[in-house]
């Protein structure tokens, strides 16, 4: 084994801070000690553990560790000082993993502190040589991580994966204990932001109280995987791709751990025949161009995937990576969004990661309903609102062939807090990002990224007025903002999603427009035509301030309680709803540029208790939550059916 891949002591937990020393941005605050502290504590250098998605091959072996889980609530933060990650639990109960803990158990629902899950599992003699993977799909928010009373390291900020090698510190030949502390408190300086109680004052409480409108579900919501590589394996590979005539241009680069050189080939499976390229890695990175003539490409009306394997080796190979790839372009053309040089209209929703008992927990039979349920209504995109969706998810919707917005997990982004809070949240978020478009750079479904929903000045329902300059202090944050993601990836748009309209100095710094809005809900209340005018009025100033940009609706819509009906329509009626969204919709598509239109939501979902939200639900939803048609679904497939998708 060479020196270079010899398993250390070290921690090895692939987190954000590489991301955030790039960005360069110092910690100011005690307010953001723990996540400043957490950084240090993990202490990897980059390239430590693949976070490439565990796919098997030839050369490489997973093994799921979903299941029953021993579990513990740590109220008083006592498990770290008695060492259970060396004693074990004191007193567990059983949980599934991965599942939000919060409908499980009665004295959890609003618990948001520490917890502890424990597991045990055997390595696979087969293994034995093999370099071997932890690796956890998200846990929300905050994890650390024991291996046989051995500390681990940790990974601040859910929705994102996080790996480490854990070759020689799983042992053979007996139980290998795994111990987990997860929490989600809601700290100033962490995104998604929590409003400050010593300053926001509200005339409206929701319990519990965060800045934005869904129940923050915790605890390992994606599975836990192990997987077994050969010593020297692919590390990451981005592939992107360019259409030349009718040939489609396939450039794959990769990275190998270590310092690795030796010979390696990229082949595409799925044209008449096999196209292979060779190619020498050296120090560890490669690239290769595939031609491919006669290309069929990836589009939602047909969602053409290739196969791609990346093969360290010659003859017999020493790994094999194996992955799908569509190949597209996407450009923007005026007020256009082109995919494959054709403008693209987008119907479809903004969803949430949300249901019964699971809470935010993967759920693979809802996942394929929802994207049968898409299908079904005409839709052929969804945003990922309000943070990243599983990587299961994305797989899907490139299968499918759904257009996706993703989005960052920078929902209501409050500027109306002191300087070094908002400098610790740029960090988190800056890392968040390029988490996220690490992970999801290779997926042909995503069209453009969201770096954020609905960042306000101040909090919603709060008297207080914004202070002086937080308008500025967000442009300052998102000027920089969008210089980092812009960085990370040169092959898409990049948006955020204002809230009627706001401010314009923000969201015009989008490639994309994007605006939330609710006349006829929130704003004008009541009054569909009237809302409708409104909203014209909106489009022209977003339009006067942000120029020849396409513009995009990325929410409007009204809650309706299933089966309440109302002639005339009245709020919260499913009568309502429909004419609401009908009216928005006919109103839009008279406007050559704007791109698409996402009522909100795809379907109802959890939230805080709030004299706003009945049963504990926002039913903005044109399906209820357990994916039931309300009447305005059938409105949509009637009308997107008619030509509407474009
Ligand atoms: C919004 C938010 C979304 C909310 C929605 C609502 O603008 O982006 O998270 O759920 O409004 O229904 O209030």
């Amino acid at each position: 084994m060479a020196e270079d891949h010899a398993p250390t002591s070290a921690p090895r937990a692939v987190t954000r801070r590489q991301a955030v020393g790039a960005f360069g941005l110092a910690a100011t605050a005690a307010a953001i000690a723990t996540d400043a502290a957490a950084q240090a504590r993990s202490g990897v250098a980059r390239g430590e553990a693949s976070l490439l998605y565990p796919h098997e091959s030839p050369t490489r072996a997973t093994r799921d560790l979903s299941g029953l889980w021993r579990f513990q609530l740590d109220p008083g933060d006592r498990g770290e000082a008695d060492r259970w990650f060396a004693e074990g639990l004191p007193r567990p109960r059983q949980i599934p993993v991965p599942c939000s803990w919060n409908d499980l158990f009665d004295d959890a629902r609003d618990y948001f502190g520490t917890a502890w899950y424990e597991t045990e599992f055997q390595l696979d003699p087969g293994w034995r040589g093999r370099r071997i993977h932890l690796r956890f799909g998200s846990a929300v928010y905050h994890a650390r991580v024991w291996l046989n009373g051995e500390y681990l390291g940790e990974h601040l900020g859910g929705h994102l994966p996080f790996a480490f090698d854990v070759t020689g510190r799983a042992h053979e030949g007996g139980p290998n204990r795994l111990t987990v502390s997860v929490e989600n408190k809601f700290e100033l300086g962490r995104v998604p932001t929590s409003p400050d109680p010593k300053t926001a004052r509200f005339y409206q409480g929701d319990y519990p109280q965060t800045a934005y409108d869904f129940f923050p579900y915790c605890g390992l919501h994606r599975p836990v995987w192990l997987f077994a590589t050969p010593d020297i394996h692919v590390h990451d590979v981005t592939v992107t791709t360019a259409l030349a005539g009718d040939a489609g241009l396939v450039d794959v680069a990769f990275a190998v751990n270590g310092n690795w050189s030796g010979p390696a080939s990229v082949t595409l499976t799925g044209g008449p025949k096999p196209i292979t390229v060779k190619v020498a890695v050296k120090n560890g990175a490669a690239q290769a161009q595939v031609r491919l003539p006669g290309v069929r490409t990836w589009s939602p009306q047909d969602p053409f995937l290739y196969r791609l394997n990346v093969r360290l080796g010659g003859d017999a190979p020493i790994d094999d990576y194996p992955m799908k790839v569509g190949v597209r372009t996407v450009a923007i053309r005026g007020s256009e969004i082109l995919l494959n040089g054709k403008p693209v209209f987008l119907t479809g929703f903004g969803k949430h990661e949300d249901f019964a008992i699971h809470g935010k927990g993967l759920d693979l039979p809802v996942l394929v309903r929802d994207f049968e349920l898409l299908k079904w209504i005409g839709a052929n995109s969804f945003r990922t609102s309000h943070y990243p969706y599983s990587e299961e998810a994305l797989m899907l919707a490139d299968e499918y062939g759904f257009l996706v917005i993703a989005e960052s997990p920078a929902v209501s982004l409050i500027f109306m807090d002191p300087p070094d809070i908002l400098e610790a949240r740029l960090r988190r978020l800056s890392g968040a990002v390029s988490e996220m478009i690490h992970r999801d750079k290779n997926h042909p479904c995503i069209l453009f990224w969201s770096l954020a929903n609905e960042p306000i000045p101040k909090p919603f329902h709060t008297v207080n007025d914004a202070p002086p300059g937080a308008v500025d202090a967000g442009t300052q944050f998102f000027k920089r903002l969008f210089a980092h993601a812009r960085t990370l990836d040169k092959t898409r748009p990049f948006a955020i999603c204002s809230v009627q309209n706001g401010p314009f100095e923000w969201v015009s710094q989008g490639d994309v427009i994007c605006t939330n809005s609710y006349n006829g809900w929130y704003a004008v209340s009541g009054q569909i035509d009237e809302g409708v005018k409104t909203l014209d009025k909106e489009l022209k100033a977003l339009r006067d301030y942000c120029g020849d940009k396409p513009i995009f609706v990325s929410e409007f819509g009204a809650d309706a309680v299933a089966g309440t009906h109302a002639h005339p329509p009245e709020m919260w009626s499913e009568d309502y709803q429909a004419d609401l969204i009908e009216a928005y919709y006919r109103a839009l598509r008279r406007h050559p540029y704007v791109v698409g239109t996402h009522p909100w939501a795809f379907a109802d979902f959890k939230t805080a208790q709030s004299i706003m939200r009945v049963g504990s639900l926002n039913q903005k939803g044109v399906f209820t939550r357990d994916r039931r048609p309300k009447l305005a679904a059938t409105r949509l497939r009637a009308l997107w059916s008619a030509g509407g998708a474009g």
